[in-house]
């Protein structure tokens, strides 16, 4: 598309479900702001979550700097903030910045503690290995997909409930259960045991879980009733320029990755960029930009804003929305120091969207 096109016209062409989503998510919410959730401790960013949601399409996390992170599948930090992303309307972005070899990503994707997959409808990916991660995590999603189908629409099924209290688990990952039929299937519960599918299925609707959510929040407590649950597809950024001084992400470098990105036009929703990357007529990528600040309340702007001293880098959302053509903002201290978070998130939002108006209106 060119620059000129809306969020909404996009949102019919473009060829991620998961895209096509969050650019109806945009419109509907007249917001292009990420919020880059870099707090300490699980309870900052659960509050947090909650208090800015609405204002955001998309919240940005680091969960590997988040203390006291519940790694419960169920109940944990990632399926509360799952529950809060229906609530109010955004999608979670872990920025795990994948890389290393395609076995090693596709085990830290969806396995470990952390299940990232569960609960985050985007990640990224640094191409510096090459490749072969890119496909790699879209192998593993197509795998983790078609369990979470197999699980949730078949319902066959079967083990025993894990404990109310889900404390004691006996092993996380790998069950096979013996079903009424005795085959074995694999599944949630203890190893070997039986139990009836009305069970489970009651069990799981019980919990809160990303992926067996409940559909309370189609109900009153959404706040954006007008939009559906997120498909489940699960979408991948890849890592094209950075914000950074210095960083070693040539122009051939972005090249590469933008044809990682044409080469897996399912997965792959965009990048995470400095400019707009789309280039040829098929090109339907989103760009999300971290490296965004705006000049203290009242202050002139001029496109840039000092930086963080640590190699960090700040340009407006004036400039990349309006000049370099990206899509989101992605904005941490900027929004986090602020005497006021809410308030200064809704500042940004109002810039962010406006930079975007007038460059369609242009
Ligand atoms: P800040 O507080 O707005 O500077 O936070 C920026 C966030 O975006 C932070 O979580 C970084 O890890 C992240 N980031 C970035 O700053 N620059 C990049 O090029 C990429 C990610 Br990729």
């Amino acid at each position: 598309p060119t620059l000129l096109e809306t969020f909404s016209s996009r949102a019919q062409t473009a060829t991620h479900p998961l895209t096509a989503y969050l650019l109806r998510l945009m419109d509907l919410k007249a917001s292009n702001l990420c919020l880059s959730a870099d707090v300490s401790t699980a309870r900052e960013l659960l509050q947090l979550a909650d208090k800015v949601g609405p204002s955001i399409v998309v919240l940005k996390t680091h969960h590997d700097v988040v203390s006291g992170w519940d790694f419960h599948p169920h109940t944990g930090t990632g399926a509360r903030l799952a529950q809060l992303a229906r609530k109010h309307g955004f999608l979670i972005f872990e920025d795990r910045k994948f890389g290393d070899i395609g076995h090693t990503v596709q085990m830290q994707y969806v396995g470990g503690s952390a299940r990232i997959i569960d609960w985050a409808h985007i990640v990224n990916v640094n191409m510096v290995p090459g490749k072969a991660a890119v496909t790699a995590l879209a192998e593993a999603e197509a795998k983790w997909r078609e369990r979470y189908q197999y699980e949730v629409k078949t319902s066959v099924t079967v083990g025993t409930p894990r404990s109310d209290t889900f404390d004691e688990q006996p092993e996380e990952s790998g069950w096979w259960n013996t079903d009424e039929e005795g085959q074995n299937r694999e599944g949630v519960g203890r190893k070997g045991s039986i139990v009836s599918v009305t069970t489970l299925t009651q069990h799981y609707e019980s919990a809160t879980s990303p992926r067996f959510p409940r559909d309370e929040t189609k109900g009153e407590d959404c706040l954006y009733a007008g939009i559906d649950e997120p498909p489940i597809e699960r979408g991948l950024l890849i890592l094209a320029q950075m914000s950074s001084a210095g960083n070693f992400m040539n122009r051939e470098y972005t090249q590469a990755c933008v044809e990682a990105a044409r080469e897996h036009r399912r997965f792959v929703m965009g990048f995470v960029s400095q400019e707009s990357l789309n280039s040829e007529p098929d090109d339907h990528f989103i760009h999300m930009t971290p490296g965004c600040q705006l000049p203290p309340e009242g202050e002139e702007e001029n496109g840039t804003v000092a930086g963080d001293g640590l190699g960090q880098r700040y340009n407006t959302p004036q400039k990349l929305i309006g000049l370099c053509g990206t899509d989101i903002v992605i904005v941490g201290r900027g929004i986090l120091k602020a005497g006021d978070p809410q308030s200064e998130a809704e500042r940004y939002r109002t810039t962010a969207w406006k930079a975007y108006l007038s460059r369609v209106t242009k």
